[in-house]
């Protein structure tokens, strides 16, 4: 298999903290989306990363569909749980971490790539609601538990760890840290995993 992504996408690093927990060999690819002579369109007709090449040559892409198609591939540390109200809980949380990360991206697009008059504060106050009502969730959620759902380390952790994380490398100003006591505690304790170390952005 072969994945193809960039180290400073936190949706490629979801995929590849899951593939680490899953012990699932693949061969990675880095692909600079942005460049106009990318081949990204080959595999991802949507132009993004992560998209996965499977070993008979098919694409598939998004993040939340290739990580339930490895968590399938093998028992391996079984991250999505099969069925009823566990699934759907693990997914929601995935579906928070990945709508954190969709507004904070959008924020930095319209500040690093249009100029300064161009931008839109209202825009961008709306992406930044979005960010801070996300964390409200993702803390009211976590309580005081151990685990975001389920009792264990599953993908909705993956999901908020991948979210947090981005917010450390690109909005380290946002000092989420000192509201939200409980997602620190969080953060500390997955940022040790070394799934989690060996695949920091930088
Ligand atoms: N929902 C997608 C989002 C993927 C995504 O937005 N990737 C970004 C990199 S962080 C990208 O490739 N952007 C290029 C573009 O939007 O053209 C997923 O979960 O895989």
């Amino acid at each position: 298999m072969k994945l193809i992504g960039a180290d400073t996408s936190p949706y490629v690093r979801k995929v590849r903290i899951v593939m680490a927990e899953k012990k699932i060999e693949y061969q990675y690819e880095r692909e600079d989306v942005w460049a106009p002579d990318s081949k990204i369109q080959q595999a991802n007709p949507l132009g993004k990363v992560p998209a996965l090449i499977m070993d008979d040559g098919g694409a598939v892409f998004d993040s939340r569909v290739i990580v339930e198609y490895l968590d399938n591939l093998t028992p391996v540390h079984r991250l999505i749980p099969p069925s009823g109200r566990a699934r759907v809980e693990v997914k929601c949380w995935e579906a928070l971490g990945d709508g954190l990360l969709d507004a904070a991206i959008l924020l930095r697009i319209e500040q690093t790539q249009r100029e300064e008059g161009q931008r839109s504060p209202k825009w961008m106050a709306r992406q930044m609601g979005k960010i801070e009502a996300a964390l409200g969730a993702m803390a009211s959620g976590l309580e005081d538990k151990a685990w975001a759902c389920d009792g264990k380390y599953t993908l909705a952790d993956i999901a908020v760890g991948c979210a947090l994380g981005y917010l450390d490398f690109r909005f380290p100003q946002l000092g989420w840290r000192a509201q939200y006591r409980n997602l620190a505690r969080h953060a500390e304790k997955l940022f040790a995993r070394p799934s989690f170390a060996e695949t920091a952005p930088k």
